[in-house]
């Protein structure tokens, strides 16, 4: 195992991009995706979560949405100490922290995030695919759904990123992929693109980056990092943020 040291001596000022995934909510009490015990052991991915679904069954997809709501909801889903050190980062590195999520929950705002890209969508939010606006709604969603700004029925979906669809912030992302001096990836399998591809873009347009994956165990794509640490987030997050603010040169 390689212990990050690289992240030390970042210059001071430096572009941080991190990624996250479902692995840095787990001990929040979220489900992963991918783990023995995740979400996509009890379900199957294409029966939930794809735009062609959407379209051949709506309500098979929307009554998937719904119980994910409830469960969020019902659960006391707290952020805890990883969440709360990318907050701290974002407040104290005197430079800039993308801070990029696959997550659609709302614990990096929560820990104190201020400026967070979630890539694929995020729980809050629900749009019609009838004319596009975008609304604050927590409100389960059928296909008698009616859109309070077009009067479309039957045409609200939750704003997320379902599989075959294009994620969101992909150019500001790639901007600042192609910009950072530090890509760090935080809590996820590696599995689902083009987040999993980040690593090569870094690789590939910023051979000056450092690039460092921080996960309970290897993600797919561990190899084409320069350095890993691997632990619970809730441990290991801290400990690197704290040595990344205290070594920056
Ligand atoms: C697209 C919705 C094209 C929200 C999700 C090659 C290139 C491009 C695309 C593809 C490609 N090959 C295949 C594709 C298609 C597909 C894809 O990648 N499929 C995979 C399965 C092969 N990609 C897509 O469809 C994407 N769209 O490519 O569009 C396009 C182009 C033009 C025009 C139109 C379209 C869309 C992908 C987004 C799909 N939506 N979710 C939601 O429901 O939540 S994906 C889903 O997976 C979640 O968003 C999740 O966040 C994401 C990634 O999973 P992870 O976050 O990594 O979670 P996972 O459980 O896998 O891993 C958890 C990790 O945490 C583990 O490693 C574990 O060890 C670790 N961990 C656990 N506990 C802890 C921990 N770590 C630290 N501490 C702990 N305590």
């Amino acid at each position: 195992m390689r212990t990050g040291d690289e992240a030390n001596g970042l210059r001071r000022g430096g572009t941080i991009v991190v990624l996250t995934g479902a692995g840095i909510s787990k001990e929040s009490g979220i489900d992963t995706f991918r783990d023995a015990d995740g979400l996509w052991s009890k379900v199957n991915v294409e029966d939930v979560a794809t735009i062609e679904r959407w379209h051949r069954d709506k309500k098979t997809v929307l009554d998937f949405s719904n119980e994910r709501r409830a469960a969020f909801r019902s659960a006391n889903i707290v952020p805890n100490a990883a969440h709360h050190a990318l907050g701290r980062l974002q407040r104290e590195w005197p430079g800039e922290v993308a801070l990029v999520t696959q997550n659609i929950d709302l614990l990096h705002e929560a820990g104190g995030a201020s400026r967070v890209m979630h890539m694929h969508g995020r729980g809050g939010l629900v749009r019609c695919m009838a004319c596009g606006t975008v609304r604050e709604s927590d409100a389960d969603l059928f296909t008698h759904s009616r859109c309070a700004d077009c009067g479309a029925i039957g045409e609200l979906r939750p704003h997320i990123v379902w599989f075959g669809e294009m994620p969101l912030y992909m150019d500001e992302i790639t901007a600042a992929l192609e910009r950072c001096d530090l890509f760090v990836s935080i809590g996820t399998s590696g599995t689902v693109y083009p987040a999993a591809g980040f690593i090569q873009i870094v690789r590939r347009r910023r051979p000056s980056a450092r690039t460092i994956e921080l996960n309970l165990e290897p993600s797919d794509g561990h190899s084409l990092f320069g350095e890993t640490i691997y632990g619970p987030a809730t441990e290991i997050v801290p400990a690197f943020v704290e040595r990344l603010l205290s070594t920056a040169a």
